[in-house]
């Protein structure tokens, strides 16, 4: 049985409390029998079933009046991350993928994608990273040049996520209105937009649809730009504001079903004549592990609410509550492992499958090392601007 006392805590209003309880009974019968064995098909049938069910609503705001409601989107990343990974993946992607439109689309971006991205239609997917380029967003090597009502993009976009069955993707290119993070842009890109091609398909040790991309001349409409040319580090900073606090709840939502599974195995494995869970070593490792999941969801909810009230920038919010969720959740998965003992490294059980999951978070994002600049910049800068506290 979850501990869900969380729910009470103040960042939550009734709207949450009955969202969350929504969520859990649709993942507790939806997502007993989620086949793995072929991930494309899998997410196109997770995003289709939370489409139709009304799940992706939260992940889009279609006019500009309408708000991401950050607390609703960790809930829904914790809730899913709980039952199954793939589900959460399906889930965030189509948030993150639509984010940029959402956050700053033009009228007719908003109409032309948002609701079907709801609708669960349109597969979304947000391409930043290059060979050269993943931490160093200002190194985008990709290029888009202005010609006419047109632009032309070539480069190479790789690790991105949803590559191969996404119908659209948040593109990020040079257009070089000024060096480095001033002369980028945002584009939305149809899949099947000519140039644009799935150079390869990536393999990793959790697996979901991820591609390289190339774009040779790939010639798209000068209104799939979103914003104004040059706003693009922006756009992909603010979106990810919003989606890193989600990106730590989804750990969270691992590790509390690590949690979930060693007091369930340590309540009734025998040991020396007694409960695994009656060893002094076992409870240091399960008080850990129970700290650990506290801290990271007042980290993590803190963030979303922040952003909720209306903060304008929650970037070393978000960047907290991402690393320590990821870094707490790897290490909570690891005792979960340690405690199951054999059972813990065999193929299909929960625990190892929790452990292949949670190793990508503390990477894509931004690694943790990022989100370390991140804070410690904010932090110092705060406190340069006298906003650092008195002695
Ligand atoms: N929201 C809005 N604006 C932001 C912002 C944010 N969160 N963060 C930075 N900016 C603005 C800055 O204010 C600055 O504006 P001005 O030029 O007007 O002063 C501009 O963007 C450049 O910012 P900065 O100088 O901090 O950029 P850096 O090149 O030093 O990069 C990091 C900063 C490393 C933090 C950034 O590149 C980053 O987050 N990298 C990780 C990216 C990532 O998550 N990659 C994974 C791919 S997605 S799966």
């Amino acid at each position: 049985m979850t501990d869900l006392s969380f729910l009470d805590w103040p960042f939550f209003d009734d709207r949450h409390r009955d969202i969350a309880d929504r969520l859990d009974a649709w993942a507790s019968q939806s997502l007993t029998q989620v086949d793995h064995g072929d991930v494309d098909a899998a997410c196109r049938d997770l995003v289709q079933r939370l489409g139709h069910d009304g799940l992706l609503n939260a992940c889009v705001a279609p006019t500009p009046s309408d708000r991401l409601d950050v607390r609703t989107l960790c809930l829904t990343r914790e809730t899913l991350a709980r039952y199954d990974g793939l589900a959460d993946f399906a889930f965030a992607m189509q948030g993150l993928g639509a984010g940029p439109i959402s956050l700053f689309g033009s009228a007719e971006q908003r109409e032309t994608w948002l609701p079907k991205v709801a609708a669960g239609e349109p597969i979304a997917a947000f391409a930043l990273s290059e060979p050269e380029a993943g931490s160093d967003v200002a190194a985008l090597a990709t290029t888009a040049e202005r010609d006419g009502n047109h632009f032309v993009l070539n480069g190479t976009k790789t690790w991105i996520s949803n590559g191969g069955i996404a119908d659209f993707y948040i593109l990020f290119a040079r257009t070089g209105e000024a060096p480095g993070a001033r002369g980028l842009s945002a584009f939305v890109v149809p899949a099947d937009a000519p140039g644009l091609e799935i150079a390869e398909r990536i393999e990793v040790i959790a697996p979901h649809p991820l591609a390289t991309l190339a774009l040779r001349d790939c010639r798209l409409p000068a209104d799939t730009l979103i914003g104004q040319g040059g706003d693009g580090f922006k756009i992909a900073m603010a979106t990810l504001d919003v989606f890193r606090s989600t990106v730590g709840a989804a750990a969270l939502g691992f590790a509390r079903r690590a949690l979930d599974e060693t007091l369930a195995h340590t309540s009734t494995r025998h040991l020396f004549g007694a409960p695994l869970a009656d060893l002094q070593m076992s409870q240091a490792r399960l008080a850990d592990m129970a700290t650990q999941v506290d801290a990271s969801a007042l980290l993590v909810y803190r963030a979303a609410w922040t952003k909720d009230q209306g903060a304008a920038r929650v970037t070393r919010e978000a960047a907290m509550a991402k690393m320590h969720a990821t870094e707490a959740a790897q290490q909570v998965i690891d005792s979960a492992v340690q405690l199951h003992g054999g059972l813990g490294v065999t193929s299909g059980q929960m625990v190892e499958r929790l452990y292949r999951e949670i190793r990508a978070l503390r990477i894509y994002e931004g690694a943790t090392e990022i989100q370390k600049l991140v804070i410690a910049r904010q932090t110092l800068a705060d406190f340069q601007a006298g906003q650092g506290g008195s002695p």
